[in-house]
């Protein structure tokens, strides 16, 4: 009866040892996912040099100071809301970063914390829809999304309009949700087998 005893107590002991000692699933970026943070930096590069920095939404937000009918307040709404994007998601305080630092940077995000890198990347969208969206309505309208592009670098017209449509808009409205939910699919699907609005996109030269 003891040997009985002593072997359930030592089956018990093994388990919890095992338990304690197995390692947690490591969770790795795939090259998917790596090759769309490639394009997310290019997509940010607004002023095709190669390097993220703060000259890229300087460059962003001179675009705006250009044109009469954005008022003071919605440029100040402007920089602050850049100003957040680029020191804490894009640059994580430093004064630029290269293409592979970023991506880099993006792994060791995903791959420490894929809940927390989910969190971030949807306040990243939803701070730059705060950007895009001029008139607070919730939606983007064709002008909106086209200027969003130019200032940010990206001017042919005709990819940005390609982009635009690609989200279905109904009444030439794309709404903020949709656009959120895209750009998360974007930055955080490893499944190439879904649609990507983005990747597309990008894909196509935007
Ligand atoms: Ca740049
Ligand atoms: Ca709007």
């Amino acid at each position: 009866m003891n040997c009985i005893i002593y072997a359930v107590l030592f089956l018990c002991f093994y388990a919890n040892v095992v338990t304690v000692e197995a390692e947690p699933e490591q969770i790795k970026a795939s090259s998917y996912l790596i090759e769309k943070w490639k394009q997310w930096y290019k997509l940010n590069d607004f002023n095709h040099d190669g390097m993220l920095s703060l000259a890229d939404p300087v460059l962003f937000e001179n675009y705006f100071k250009g044109l009469d009918y954005i008022s003071d307040q919605q440029l100040k709404n402007m920089t602050k809301r850049m100003d957040w994007i680029w020191n804490t998601i894009v640059l994580n305080n430093n004064t630029d970063i290269s293409k592979d630092d970023f991506v880099d940077m993006m792994s060791q995000r995903y791959e420490s914390d894929k809940i927390a890198f989910f969190e971030l990347v949807r306040m990243y969208i939803t701070e730059w829809c705060g950007v895009i969206d001029l008139n607070k309505d919730n939606s983007l309208s064709k002008s909106e999304l086209l200027m969003d592009m130019v200032a940010g670098g990206h001017n042919d017209i005709t990819k940005d309009e390609d982009l635009f449509y690609s989200f279905q808009p109904r009444n030439d409205q794309i709404p903020v949700h949709k656009m959120i939910t895209s750009f998360i699919r974007f930055a955080t699907e490893d499944v190439e087998s879904k649609s990507d609005i983005f990747k597309n996109a990008l894909d196509s030269g935007v």
